[in-house]
């Protein structure tokens, strides 16, 4: 059986998660890697970050790359284009839900920490992802879908991305800007009514509430030294 090395406020595990669930596939587990962050996670998957795809012991990196094997996987129901010229269309809008908006984001979320904030970082980063928006806001699509009028691959990586945007972008100071791009906010209102969106922004909402209460509790910032402890040992 396949394995999804995956966390619940992951967005790039959930881009891939969500694409599970719209595709209704049962036979892949979802898992936490117990070492993930440790010396033997970075061992057996070089690129040390998650989502990584477990198929009975080969591993496979990098959300995009899962994303589109298990289209070829599970060719039906499909989450790409009934032609290439769609298909083309969906990896755009996809790339700048991951490239240009969940990798800065990803990237912002450090800055959050009002003590150790980077200004120059945080306006770095977060324009970007303001100038991504407003590109996105003239390509997506008004009928509740990224494009194509039905649920795509492109669904799958804005829905992590304008979670984040949504979430984190107060927490570095910035507004919220999704209700000022009226076709961003449109679909972004829309694409929650589908229950596989639903189901991965309940995970991500999970998984921020955990994430809160650990720096609230002071268990994050230990668990983060004792992580870099470890990694920094295994470099020496
Ligand atoms: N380009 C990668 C990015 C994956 C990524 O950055 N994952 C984060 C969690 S959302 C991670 O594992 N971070 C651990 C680290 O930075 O060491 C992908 O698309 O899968």
């Amino acid at each position: 059986m396949m394995k999804l090395y995956s966390g619940d406020l992951s967005p790039y595990s959930a881009r891939v998660r969500m694409q599970i669930y719209a595709k209704g596939i049962t036979d892949i587990a979802l898992e936490r890697p117990a070492d993930f962050g440790l010396p033997a996670f970075r061992q057996r998957n070089p690129i040390g970050r998650i989502p990584v795809l477990d198929i009975d012991g080969d591993l496979m990196p990098e959300s995009e790359v899962i994303a589109e094997y298990l289209e070829e996987v599970y060719p039906q129901p499909s989450l790409l284009g009934a032609d290439p010229r769609e298909t083309a269309h969906i990896r755009t809008l996809a790339r700048i839900g991951d490239v240009y908006i969940m990798n800065n984001m990803f990237m912002l979320s450090p800055q959050a920490r009002a003590s150790t904030r980077n200004q120059g970082v945080v306006d770095l980063l977060a324009g970007q992802v303001v100038r991504n928006l407003k590109a996105l806001d003239r390509m997506i699509g008004a009928d509740g879908f990224a494009c194509c009028g039905r649920l795509t691959l492109a669904d799958c990586a804005l829905t992590p991305a304008l979670f984040l945007v949504e979430n984190v972008l107060p927490g570095v100071g910035v507004d919220n800007p999704i209700p000022t791009l009226p076709k961003v906010a449109a679909w972004w209102a829309a694409i929650q009514q589908q229950d596989a969106a639903a189901r991965t922004l309940a995970e991500l909402h999970r998984g921020l509430e955990e994430r809160r209460e650990l720096i609230r509790s002071g268990a994050f910032d230990k668990m983060m030294a004792a992580a870099k402890a470890a990694m920094e040992a295994a470099d020496a």
